[in-house]
């Protein structure tokens, strides 16, 4: 069995309450749909989301390219990830040419899937079943009055117990109204992760997580850039919040380098920064190694099946935004999500939606 045909489809789907955080503001989420029809018949499908509209003409060209040199390749994600690797070094294996390698053996490992008739999580080793989950679908920087209803909204969504809200305000004072406001409404015992998306320098991050640390947050994620590996060792001897950090790392290499500074307590995967599946399960090997909790970043669906087989699996992070072009979105249930027990990673489009979103 070999690749046949690629289809690669950009879409833009609205977002049921728009991003309002540190690295930007967005409406509207870009997704780009990769199907990957092999000589049997089955297609591996996946999708990644590149944050910027303006940007998928170059994802997308750059993903077909890659795509085309496949032609007549079997469905070996571990080889096809070595070759499109070699392939892209020497334009540099980070940025956009990380992320069409991604796609592509995100949709590689679900042809797998399909055609030995298993679940991903079991392809891998695992078993099907539910993981714990935070809802990260709102709670983005607006004015502190409306947090509290949509904290107490968000946990109803799906019975979950934990909700991370954004901060990295201009000013300490607006970021603890916002702590506040959520923790009123939602109580002693709700988990509550807090995100600063790279918005602080390091000696504001040492100044304000200082006078946040009292407040019984779960952790601070991104305080400082992603890539200030001396920076979050030096945050994390200051602060007794755990630090956590990961989904910027374009590879095993980078969560490599944080650890090794000592910089981080927790760490993250986003599928599409990480390298796919095969990235993933590099930087899990690596986390397990290092004692270190694994949580995903964005991907719901993949990262469903890859948190059963993580050792150090912690939460998944849960958001809906590609809903709007599924067929069978997850639904999260007593806080926790489950993959369908079905072969594959479980993504069917919805075909009328795509049509209706295409770009
Ligand atoms: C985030 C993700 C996607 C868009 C904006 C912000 C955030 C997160 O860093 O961790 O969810
Ligand atoms: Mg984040």
């Amino acid at each position: 069995m070999t690749l046949r045909r690629a289809t690669v489809r950009p879409v833009v789907v609205p977002l049921g309450r728009p991003i309002i955080a540190a690295i930007g503001e967005f409406d509207e989420w870009p997704l780009i749909l990769v199907d990957m029809e092999m000589t049997d018949g089955v297609v591996g499908s996946s999708y990644i989301a590149p944050y910027r509209a303006a940007s998928l003409p170059t994802v997308v060209a750059e993903m077909t390219a890659v795509l085309d040199g496949l032609q007549g390749r079997p469905v070996a994600p571990a080889d096809v990830f070595a070759a499109t690797t070699r392939g892209l070094n020497v334009i540099g294996v980070g940025g956009v040419s990380k992320i069409v390698i991604a796609a592509i053996d995100m949709a590689l490992w679900d042809a797998l899937a399909k055609q030995a008739g298993l679940p991903l999580a079991r392809l891998l080793g695992g078993t099907v079943g539910p993981v714990r989950a935070y809802n990260s679908n709102g709670l983005w920087r607006h004015e502190a009055a409306t947090l509290g209803a949509e904290a107490e909204a968000l946990l109803n969504e799906g019975g979950f117990s934990a909700l991370k809200l954004r901060l990295g305000y201009e000013h300490l004072r607006d970021d603890i109204a916002a702590i506040d406001a959520v923790r009123q409404s939602i109580g002693a015992d709700v988990d509550l992760m807090v995100d600063f998306n790279q918005a602080l320098g390091l000696g504001d991050a040492i100044r304000r997580c200082h006078e946040l640390d009292e407040l019984g947050l779960y952790w601070f994620e991104e305080p400082i850039a992603y890539d200030n590996v001396h920076g979050y060792a030096e945050l994390a001897r200051r602060v007794r919040t755990p630090l956590q950090s990961g989904e910027n790392y374009y590879g095993a290499g980078d969560l490599m380098q944080s650890l090794i500074a000592g910089g981080v307590h927790y760490t993250m995967a986003d599928l599409m920064r990480i390298g796919g599946v095969t990235g993933w399960m590099q930087a899990a090997a690596v986390a397990a190694a290092a004692g270190i909790q694994f949580s995903s970043h964005l991907y719901p669906e993949f990262s469903a099946h890859l948190l059963r087989v993580t050792p150090t699996a912690h939460w998944l992070e849960w958001v809906d935004w590609a809903k709007p072009v599924l067929a069978n979105p997850l639904e999260p249930r007593a806080g926790t999500v489950t993959a369908p027990d079905e072969p594959g990673a479980g993504l069917i489009w919805d075909e009328r939606a795509v049509d209706k979103y295409s770009v």
